[in-house]
């Protein structure tokens, strides 16, 4: 069992427990309004949904558009040894990986996030741009995990490996953070650890770069993660949190244009996007 939200015909946006052709509601009108209950409530809602099935004729990102996507970075090995080797400064993400407090981000607002019905972009000033492919955590206003789904946080290399003070134009710009419409509840996974992430870079239908990890290779707990993000900020309408990548891209690869990013997790689904150049905006 699985959530997703989208719009019927008429428009309107409806959240619930994914069918064939669209969902069975549950009764919120919003993510926030799922996030801001506790788990056990969230769950008997969800469980005891009934009600006629409602066909969507469009998909949205699983996150309200005032909602926040926030990222951790440096938690497994690959990215720790990725960024050594692109950046002028490598012995930060050596010391962020060993340290106890993570590196936390924040990457986009709700409204800035696209789903697997658009295309990501890769900024027009920078020479090497990648996807990370992470397990995103819908967590609760009380911390508590209530699903998991996939977010793609596009980067541009250069301009991280540049200097780690740049690391908010790396990270935030048009069409760089999105997610899979589908949310798999925390109750629906028997082991964290058994979660393969594999991913594709396709151009012209041919693989120019492929990888895979699993969630057992993430340094420390999604609890731990959770536990410094909510420290000294409150989520009252909760969070979608990206958990970071363990899987990065040799530095002769970069995103162009014109290709497809396929992201596959197992017990929860798949993310592609194809790619486009984010041109100078103003
Ligand atoms: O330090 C930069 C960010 C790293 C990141 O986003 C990741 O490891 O996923
Ligand atoms: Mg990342």
């Amino acid at each position: 069992m699985s959530l997703i939200s989208g719009r019927d015909k008429n428009g309107v946006f409806h959240l619930g427990i994914k069918t064939e052709k669209g969902l069975r509601p549950i009764a919120v009108h919003c993510w926030k309004q799922l996030l801001q209950m506790s788990l056990a409530e969230a769950k008997n809602l969800i469980e005891n949904t009934q009600g006629d099935e409602i066909e969507l004729v469009e998909l949205l990102p699983p996150i309200d558009s005032d909602g926040e996507v926030w990222a951790a970075g440096v938690t497994y090995l690959r990215s720790r040894d990725a960024r050594t080797e692109e950046s002028g400064v490598p012995d930060v993400y050596t010391r962020v990986y060993e340290a106890d407090r993570p590196e936390i981000f924040f990457k986009a607002i709700g409204n800035r996030v696209v789903n697997e019905n658009n295309w990501v972009g890769i900024r027009y000033d920078s020479t090497m741009s990648v996807p990370e492919p992470e397990i995103a955590i819908l967590v609760n206003s009380k911390k508590e995990i209530l699903g998991l789904t996939i977010c793609n946080d596009v980067t541009s290399r250069t301009i991280e490996g540049e200097n780690p003070l740049y690391l908010p134009q790396a990270k935030m710009y048009e069409h760089s953070c999105s997610l899979l419409s589908v949310v798999t509840p925390i109750w629906e996974i028997s082991d964290l650890n058994q979660i393969e992430i594999s991913a594709q870079i396709l151009r012209k239908d041919k693989a120019v770069w492929e990888a895979t990890t699993s969630l057992a290779q993430l340094k420390r707990p999604l609890e731990v993660l959770v536990d410094y993000l909510y420290r000294c900020y409150k989520f009252e309408n909760g969070v979608v949190f990206s958990t970071g990548t363990g899987i990065v891209p040799p530095m002769d690869i970069t995103l162009h244009e014109g290709d497809l990013v396929r992201i596959q997790a197992s017990q929860i689904g798949e993310l592609s996007n194809s790619v486009k150049t984010v041109k100078e905006v103003n």
